[in-house]
Formats: structure tokens, sequence, C-alpha cells
């Protein structure tokens, strides 16, 4: 095994090199090509036709671009704290970073995934897990917002997440590194049997998207890469890649490669939801943060929870099944009618295909081949409904077209292949510059893809831009899909390690994109909604100060009467009611961030004043041509004296 291991990472590496010499004179040439310039052409102010969401990576975050045109059109702060505009730094958002761990201002996003209605996107919310401190997270596909995180306890490193079913009942999160559960202390030379892969299963309240984390399937410890839910014939059920089923701790490149084939875990989540409903399970320890942001309060609170329900898949007979996947899989994807199931061996050059059909066939005819600690191991050939033998090497992931197709990444061969649903005959094969990861196609993962463009996230670079020194952000690709081969059209930089991505039709989330907050409903502790009450509070040595932002002035724009050592904290509420005016608001020697107020919308930053003077404060974001004068002044005196605390408001000193 070694050897075929090196082989292929040596091959790898050579094609690689082949590859940055060659071949991207001509993927350039081709995207020259007057025509391909059109079909990615907005003329200045038309709108891209889809919202493409592409994981952060390790940036923690979720960035938004439009295709086809590979323009970014935002950045929405998840897991990781950001400047731009306060989040995890205002006093309201804070909470939202908080876990049993404390507060972790960083993460690593991998796999967003829109909530869907009859296995069709529905552009309410987008999820997104994140690896490192094992969390979920919901994004409003309205205020394009940060709702809610939850933590999942007795995970480590939560891959196989956030994938919706078909009605948005669940997502699920897996664990990735086999860990002991309960935590204990314990030699890690003897994990084999002792460690779990427990599988959250998150119920999502369908009026608010609210997230409960309902059970944990409590896996043998093996490590759960990657899941899709089934859709239509299969809906109820979910699959999961799972590797290192050698239950190896140490260098997992080689012992971890051992056995030939792997499993992918096919759970009747359905079965188990009713087991619970009826009372079964096990409550067993876990300490886990939920946080939620509350519009109306514009404030994050954070719960701890405690306990969680824990099933042993023995338990539900009929419920949980593993079939044997060759070559340490990676990838899992369902096609969009449910029917087949593609486990992607990343040591393989092969696809496995799966038939939903025959795996229940083969459950009721008792067609075994033995079992994992009591988990019965469907029979190889009772399950298998084909195989896609592309030549390729290191097949990740796969997408559909819905007209029939899949496109299977190949990470070590450096390219996409498409290839039939049906025959598993290879139509056409494009090469990604360079190594690429996923692929996206909008709807690719649902009932109904939008089969237009398909987007290639590309791990390695090189020479496809002007150089930024040794770090350079990843690449994607745009190819056009709507001919027999694939063509390609644009590259564009993403930021972070996109691992996933996902797309929408523009039109399903336009509409409905909140352009400011109604002021009538801000319902926030510290709003102020007009400038007569505006004001200043002192509390022993916290001083609150009430403030609002209006083109082109703070209110109140002086300050006397704070003293060194008190705790200074600034609500600053924007009275605009019109889209795209926010002011932002930034304090000499805070050790917080800046923020950025939306109109209607009230945010809180806390400034400790060091030293005595007067210090400035001013708006950060470019709102009129009087931008520069919006600005005011705070005085600090000395801890004891009596400097007497006012403020003023249109020329005028008030107390
Ligand atoms: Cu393949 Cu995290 Cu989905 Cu990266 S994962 S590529
Ligand atoms: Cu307000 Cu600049």
């Amino acid at each position: 095994m070694k050897t075929i291991q090196k082989l292929l990472l040596g091959l790898g590496a050579g094609l690689l090199l082949i590859g940055c010499g060659n071949n991207s004179k001509e993927g350039s040439a081709g995207a020259m090509a007057s025509s391909n310039a059109e079909k990615v052409y907005l003329a200045p102010g038309e709108h891209d036709e889809f919202y493409a969401f592409m994981s952060g990576g390790y940036s923690g975050n979720l960035t938004v671009y439009g295709l086809p045109s590979g323009r970014m059109l935002k950045e929405i702060p998840v897991f990781s704290q950001f400047p731009t505009n306060g989040y995890g730094y205002s006093e309201e958002s804070k909470a939202m970073l908080n876990t049993s761990f404390g507060f972790v201002p960083w993460g690593d996003s991998h796999h967003p995934d829109i909530s869907q209605t009859n296995g069709e996107l529905d552009g309410r919310w987008i999820f997104i897990n994140e690896n490192n401190t094992p969390r979920v997270a919901r994004i409003s596909l309205t205020t394009f917002e940060t709702e809610e995180i939850i933590e999942l306890p007795n995970s480590a490193g939560n891959h196989a997440s956030s994938f919706v079913t078909e009605n948005t009942e669940y997502i699920v999160a897996g664990t990735r590194f086999a860990v002991p559960n309960p935590q204990r202390d314990m030699p890690i030379d003897e994990m084999k049997g002792e460690f779990k892969g427990p599988l959250s299963f998150i119920s999502i309240d369908q009026e608010h998207g609210h997230m409960n984390l309902e059970f944990q399937l409590n896996m043998p410890g093996f490590n759960y890469d990657l899941a899709h839910p089934g859709r239509d014939k299969s809906h109820g059920w979910f699959f999961f890649t799972s590797y290192n089923t050698e239950e190896a701790h140490t260098m997992q490149e080689v012992n971890a490669s051992q056995n030939d084939k792997d499993f992918i875990a096919a759970v009747n989540w359905q079965m188990i939801a009713e087991y619970i409903k009826n009372g079964g399970g096990t409550k067993v320890a876990g300490t886990y943060a939920h946080n939620t942001y509350d519009e109306s309060t514009m404030t994050a609170t954070t719960e701890m929870k405690q306990g969680v329900i824990s099933v042993d898949p023995r338990e539900v007979e009929g419920a949980v099944y593993y079939m044997p996947v060759p070559k340490s899989p990676h990838g899992l994807d369902v096609d969009p009618s449910g029917r087949y199931i593609i486990g992607n061996g990343k040591l393989s050059t092969q696809l496995s295909v799966y038939s939903f059909e025959k795996i229940q066939n083969a459950i009721q005819n008792k067609d075994f081949d033995g079992d994992a600690y009591g988990i019965p191991i469907l029979s190889f050939e009772s399950v298998l409904e084909g195989v896609v033998d592309s030549g390729g090497l290191g097949p990740l992931h796969t997408e559909f077209d819905g007209k029939g197709f899949g496109y299977t990444t190949y990470f070590i061969s450096s390219e996409v292949v498409k290839w039939e649903l049906g025959t598993w005959e290879v139509i056409d094969r494009q090469p990604s510059y360079y190594s690429v990861g996923h692929l996206m196609i909008p709807g690719g993962n649902s009932r109904n893809p939008y089969g237009k463009y398909m987007v290639s996230l590309n791990k390695i670079t090189k020479d496809r831009y002007l150089p930024t020194g040794p770090e350079l952000e990843h690449s994607a690709q745009l190819y056009d899909i709507t001919g027999e081969k694939m063509e390609l059209l644009l590259d564009f930089p993403t930021h972070g390690e996109p691992h996933y991505a996902a797309g929408i039709p523009a039109e399903k989330i336009k509409a409905q994109s909140k352009k400011y907050y109604e002021l009538e409903e801000n319902n926030h502790k510290y709003a102020v909604k007009n400038e007569a009450d505006t004001r200043l509070e002192r509390n022993g040595n916290e001083v609150h100060v009430y403030a609002t932002t209006v083109r082109s002035h703070f209110a109140p724009d002086n300050i006397e009467g704070i003293k060194v050592g008190d705790k200074v904290y600034f609500h600053i509420t924007n009275l605009e009611q019109d889209f795209d005016v926010p002011h932002g608001f930034a304090m000499i020697g805070a050790n917080t961030s800046e923020i950025l107020v939306m109109p209607g919308q009230t945010k809180t930053i806390i400034w400790e004043p060091k030293r005595e003077g007067v210090w400035p404060f001013y708006c950060t974001d470019f709102c009129s041509a009087l931008h520069q004068e919006m600005q005011g002044y705070v005085r600090v005196s000395a801890k004891n004296s009596n400097t007497k605390l006012r403020w003023s408001l249109d020329d005028e000193w008030k107390d």
C-alpha cells in the first residue's frame, strides 16, 4: 500500500509541475476568446444571474460572489471577529463567539448549504460548519447576517456538516477526528475500539430557523468525513463517508490507508427521530454554547446548555448500516433523483455508485458481509450499481447539472470530469488550474440543479495571477456547462480557502434582501430615536453614551466629565432610513474595533480612556460630502477631578 500511495502522490506532483509549465497558456487563451468574455461580461450597473456563497475556510467566514462575473460582493463574518463592521468586537455581537472553551474569535469554515423546501433551494437561510471548534451557524439570506451559532459537544473536527435534508428538517454534523466520548484522560495507543465518532442531528424550526441539537448517534471511532442526505425516494436517509477504519493514531497518512475498503454509513434518521420521540436514547453529558442574535433587540445572547441525547446505533434495529467503499473515501454525493449515492475514494481512480433500491433490497435480504462493532456491513456487490472509471486520480467531490450528468473533481490529476448517470460513461474532462477540491453547480446538491455554470474551487494558484509574495489567494474557475463539453470562461481569486460553495439564482434572494432596519422596530435597550433624547448617564465608573448619527454629525458631538479609569459605552443609533447609508464610529485608543452601524441599527463599543486630554472620535464610513466633518471630542480628566459630566447638542451644552 505504501508504494501505491507514494506513486499516486509522486504522480500528482509531476502533473502539477507539467500543469504549471504548459497548460496555463492554453487556459488563458481559452478565456480570452471574445465569445467567452461576453459570457462573463456584465455592463456597468448590471446584476449577476447567481449568488455564490463561498466558504471562507480558515478565514472562518462566508464570502458572497456574483456569477458569472466572479465579482466578490460581500464577506459575511460568521466564526471570526471582523473589524470591518465590528462583528465579535461590539458589545451586541461578542456573544456569538462564545463556546464551552470560552471566547473563540476564529474558525475554519467548510461547507455552506442553503435551506430547501421539497428538495429545492428556497433562499431562506444558509448554514455553514466550523471544523476546529465544532460549531454550525445559520445566516439569514434577508439580512446576510449570522443569526445563530450552535456548538457541538462530544465532537472533534466538525467536517461532515452542515448538509440539509430536503425540507430543512435537519442539518448534520459528523465527527472527523474520533475521540473518547465522553472525553477522558486515557493512553492514545488504546484508542482502537475505545474512541467514538458521534454524528449530530440538529433539527430546524421551520418558522425562525432555530437550531436544536436533537440527538447524537454514537458511531464507532472512525473518521466521518462528508455527508449528504437522501432525497425523493431516499429522503429520510443520510449517508456519511468514513476513513481511518483502521483506527490508526499515528502516521495516519500510511496507517490509515491499509484497508482496501473503508465505509459509507447509511443512516435512517427518520427511524431514529421516531425512536427518540418514543423516549429512546440516553441523556449523556456535554456542555455547549448556543448563541442567538435577536434582530429586534440587535443583540446576541449565549445559553450554555448541558446534556445531549445519545443513541447507540445498535439499539435501533434497521436504522444504521455500513457499505464498503474503496480506498479512503472523501466526498459523498447523492444525485438529484435520490436514486444514486456516489462515493469518491481519494486514493482510488474510480467512483463507486450505489443504488438506493439495491441498498433497500440488501437490507431486506440481510445481504451482509459481517459487521463492524455490531453494525451490519452490506455486501459490496449487492449494493454497487456501477463504477465511473475515468482514469483520473484522486476523486474528491461530485455535483450534478439536473440533465443527467455528474461532474467530479480529481485533485491529483487536477481536472473536472463529466460523466453520464446510468451509463457511468465519461463524456468530457477539462483541466483545472490547479488541484481542484470541491466544485459547485448552483443547486447542484438539490433535486433541481441550475446547470448553467460550474465553479471549480482550486487549492493551488501558482501562476494564475500576478504574484503577491508566497501567500496567494486560492483560485476559482467558472465553466459554462450548457454544451456537451465544459468550457472554461473565467479565473477569479477567492478569499481564505473555499472548500465548498452554494449557489442560487439571484431572483430567489434579491427581492427580499433587506435595505435598512426600520427605526420604529428597533428594540435595542440603548437605542435613541431622535437627537433630543441623546444623553449621557453615569453609574459609578460606567458611562453610557446614548448617541445618534445622521448625515453629517454625531449627537452629542462634545463630551466632558469622562475620567481616566472610566468604562465608556458608546451606544450609536444610526437614524438614517435609506439604503446604503451606514455611519461608522471610531475612538482613539479603543482596544476593540470601529463599528459600522446600518441605517436604523444600534451598536455599542467600549472605550476605556487611559490618559487625560481631549480625544477625538469620528465616522469611519465616507457618508457624505461632509464626512470629514463628522467628528467630535471627548474631554478626559484625572480620576479624582470634579469636571462636570456634560455634552453638546446643537451648539449648546446639556447635562
Ligand atoms: Cu473536500 Cu472540507 Cu469538503 Cu476541502 S473538504 S476540498
Ligand atoms: Cu458618517 Cu461618515
